[in-house]
Formats: C-alpha cells, structure tokens, sequence
C-alpha cells in the first residue's frame, strides 16, 4: 500500500469513527456538468426568492471559483433514515407533518462539528509531510453544489427528484464536505440506477417537476414552508395538506430506500412529540413558546411567523372544526401573513353563517390590501 492509499484508508476509518456513513473523495473540476445546469436552474427562475441562490452562483458553480488553492475535495454522507413510515402522520387530519430531517437536533450543528473534527484530523495526519495542508469544512449553507460533486464522488447519483440517491441508505443521507489542498486519489462515480422509474415524479402533490431530474423550487412544499417568507399563493394550500415544514414524499416513495437504515446518530433520530405534533398545541404556542418547543431544530430558524402560516394552512386541510375558536384568535394576529392564512383556515371549516359572522367582526378593519384581498376572495367562496 503506498503512502497515499494508508492515508485515505486512515482518513475513511476516522470518518466513520466520527459517525459518517460515506466518506469518498473527487477532484474539484469532477462535476463541470453542474455549472451550465445550475445557470439553466437560474435562468428559468426555479429558485424563486431564494436571491442568495443568484448572488453565489459564481463561486457556486465551481470549486475553483470558491478556493482557488482546493486540489481534492472528500465527500461526507451521513443516513438520517426514519425509524418507521415517514409518511404515516400525512392522513392524521388534526396533525402535522414535520419532514424526517427535521424532526430532532438541526444537521448543520451535528455535522459541522464533526467535520471539523476530520479535516484537524487531517492536518495532523499529514503533518509530518512538509507543507501542512490548508482545509475547509462545508455544509448545505455555503456556496458549494453538494449533489453533483457527491454524485462524481460516487457516494450515489443524482435521482430524478434530484437529490442524491445511495444504494446503502436509499434517499436519507445528508451531504458535508471538506475542501483540502491535499492532492487525494478520487473515487470513481457510480452509475444511475433510476431506470425507468419515476414513482418520486408521480408523487409530487404541487407538481414541483416540470422534468425527471429537474426541479422548480417555487412549486415545492419544502421551499414554500421553509424558504419562501411571504403569503403562499392559493393554489399550493390544499396540496400541501398537513405538511408544516419541509416535505418527503419524493425520497420517501423511491424503491431504493428498501436498503435504507435507521439513523445511527441519535441527534437525528425522531424526537417522539415531533413525529405527529397536535395542530392544536401548536397553534397555542406563543413565540416564547415555539423556541422553547423548537430550541435546537432546524424548525426554528423560520421563525414563529412562518411556523404560524405554515399550522394554519394545515388547520385549514384538517377538517377538524373544533379548531376554529384557536384559529379565529389568529385574525387579530400583528402579522399580516398570519391573519391571512387564518382566514382561509377559517373559510375552510367555518360553515356559513358562521364566517360571515367572523368577517363581519374582522374585514372592515383589515388595512393590509392583501389581507382585505383574502377576505374578499373567502367570501365569494363561502357564498357561492
Ligand atoms: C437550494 C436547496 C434546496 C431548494 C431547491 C432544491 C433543489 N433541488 O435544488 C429547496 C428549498 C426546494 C430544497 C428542498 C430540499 N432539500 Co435542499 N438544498 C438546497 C441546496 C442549498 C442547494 C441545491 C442546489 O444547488 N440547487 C440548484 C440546482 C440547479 O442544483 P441541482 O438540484 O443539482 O440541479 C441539477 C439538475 O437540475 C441538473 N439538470 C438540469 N437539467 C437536467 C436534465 C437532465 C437530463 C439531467 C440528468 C440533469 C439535469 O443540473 C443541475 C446541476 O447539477 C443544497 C445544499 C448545497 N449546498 O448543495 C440542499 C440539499 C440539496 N437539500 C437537501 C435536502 C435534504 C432537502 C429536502 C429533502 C428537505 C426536506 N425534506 O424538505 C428537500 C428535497 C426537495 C427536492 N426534491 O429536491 C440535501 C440533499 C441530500 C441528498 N441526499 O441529496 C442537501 C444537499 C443539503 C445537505 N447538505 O444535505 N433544497
Ligand atoms: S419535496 Fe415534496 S413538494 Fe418538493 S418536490 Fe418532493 S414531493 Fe414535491
Ligand atoms: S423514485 Fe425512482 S426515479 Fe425517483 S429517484 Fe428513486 S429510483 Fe429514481
């Protein structure tokens, strides 16, 4: 075994001993591909408000661009596979649905340490070595695409849900990767195995994929209860059904997720009051109360606002009236975006009579034009 093969041997050894499943390495130009279809990505507009998205594009697409002096890159996996049947809370009306990787501590906080963990471990590795290599640790956040260089990497392939697929884990591995001026040996890619294939495409309740392996983020409920900040157009409330952050269904629905694990890390595996939280609880908690709830999940960084748009649509799908009382409270929220959703919850279980009895309390007062432009519209429904 050469000098080189040892180190990466020792290198995968550590990562695993750090928890990581998958621990492979590429070069920085393996994925040149992922440039021209992030600027067809741009271009078309699929990343909606996500301006940060634009605004990094051209350290994003090339690791180059983003290190100059980077000469291998390794790539991290670690499975966050559910326990039991990620879609089971979806039929559970008076419930929501919080996405599997969300449902316990937030990955970044679990992996960034670890990572950092590996690259020390790699400078002190190769210190002996002359020059002492340069490392940076990266994850989800920075300007780095994580699917293309772990598919070049061979960790698995981009699906055509487009997130990365592994013939171990199935759809549930989270990506981190450390950016090293140590030149490594790459691993070799693996090849698509979708096929012919396309249960992820069919599932979509918004329609997200305008194409196998492509996808639009402003029709995807991942992007609307997480990213998107502001009023969720109508079209995409009943689609979303109970699902109040993030979204599964596509990797949730691939056949190769039969050889998925269980999440060895317990940080990520599902804290028991997030599996089906009670829509009513959650519509009671104040904003004191939601980051108490919520300390220490990915859940917290949308903040009480979003969290409240995102119940009450759910509450609006649940067909569960007796949530009215808790929703009518929600018209006099100081949050435009929230009386709105409430007032579509309310046009959804309230019978007739009733709501036109909440909008003649509410819909004089309303000085937000498009909080008064949801009364309106709710109205003609309910008389129609
Ligand atoms: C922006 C973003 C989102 C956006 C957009 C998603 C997207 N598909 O791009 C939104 C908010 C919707 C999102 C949602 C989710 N995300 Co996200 N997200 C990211 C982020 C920050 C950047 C991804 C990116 O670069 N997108 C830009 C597009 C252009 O890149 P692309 O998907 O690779 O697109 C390629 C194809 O379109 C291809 N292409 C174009 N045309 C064609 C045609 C053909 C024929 C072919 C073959 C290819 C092709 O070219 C593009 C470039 O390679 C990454 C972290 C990171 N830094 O990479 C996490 C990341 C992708 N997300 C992740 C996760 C877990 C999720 C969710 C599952 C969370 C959830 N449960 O709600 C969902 C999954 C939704 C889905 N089906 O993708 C993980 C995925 C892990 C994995 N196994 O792949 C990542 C890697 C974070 C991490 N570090 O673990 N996410
Ligand atoms: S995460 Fe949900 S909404 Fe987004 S593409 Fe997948 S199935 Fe569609
Ligand atoms: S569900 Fe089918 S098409 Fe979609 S990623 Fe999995 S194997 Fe590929």
């Amino acid at each position: 075994m050469t000098k080189a093969q040892n180190f990466t041997t020792r290198l995968r050894e550590r990562a695993a001993a750090l928890g990581f499943d998958l621990c492979r390495i590429v070069g920085p130009d393996a994925a040149p591909h992922a440039a021209q279809g992030l600027d067809a990505w741009l271009a078309e507009g699929s990343a909606g408000t996500m301006d940060w998205m634009q605004e990094t594009a051209d350290r994003r697409r090339s690791p180059r661009a983003l290190w100059p002096d980077v000469r291998s890159i390794v790539m991290l996996g670690m499975n966050y596979g559910p326990d039991s049947d990620p879609l089971a809370s979806l039929s559970k009306g008076d419930c929501g649905t919080i996405s599997v990787y969300a449902r316990n501590r937030d990955y970044h906080d679990v992996i960034k340490g670890r990572l950092k963990m590996l690259a020390q471990w790699m400078v002190s590795a190769s210190s002996a070595d002359e020059t002492r290599p340069d490392v940076k640790v990266f994850v989800d956040t920075a300007p780095v695409m994580e699917k293309p260089l772990a598919a070049a990497a061979g960790i698995g392939w981009q699906g055509k849900h487009t997130n990365l697929v592994s013939r171990d884990f199935g759809s549930w591995l989270f990506l981190g990767s450390i950016f090293t001026t140590l030149e490594l040996e790459p691993d070799e890619p693996v090849s698509d195995s979708c096929g012919s294939c396309h249960a992820c495409l069919d599932i979509c309740p918004t329609a997200a994929f305008p194409a196998p392996y492509k996808l639009d983020a402003r029709r995807c409920i991942s992007y609307l209860t997480i990213e998107h900040k502001g009023h969720i157009a109508k079209e995409f409330r009943q689609p979303m059904g109970n699902r109040i952050y993030g979204c599964d269904d596509c990797l949730a629905v691939c056949p190769w997720n039969k050889f998925a694990q269980a999440a060895q890390e317990a940080k990520l595996q599902a804290r028991d009051d997030l599996r089906a939280p009670c829509l009513a609880e959650l519509l009671q908690l104040d904003e004191a109360g939601f980051r108490a709830q919520f300390s220490g999940s990915p859940v917290k960084r949308i903040g009480h606002e979003r969290f409240l748009r995102n119940v009450l649509i759910a509450a609006g799908n649940s067909g569960a009236a007796a949530l009215l009382p808790l929703i009518a409270e929600k018209l006099l929220h100081a949050s435009p975006i929230v009386r709105a959703m409430a007032i579509w919850a309310a046009s959804r279980l309230a019978d007739r009579n009733a709501f036109r009895s909440l909008a003649g309390q509410h819909a004089d007062r309303e000085r937000d034009e498009a909080v008064r432009h949801e009364w309106r519209s709710a109205l003609t429904e309910v008389k129609a």
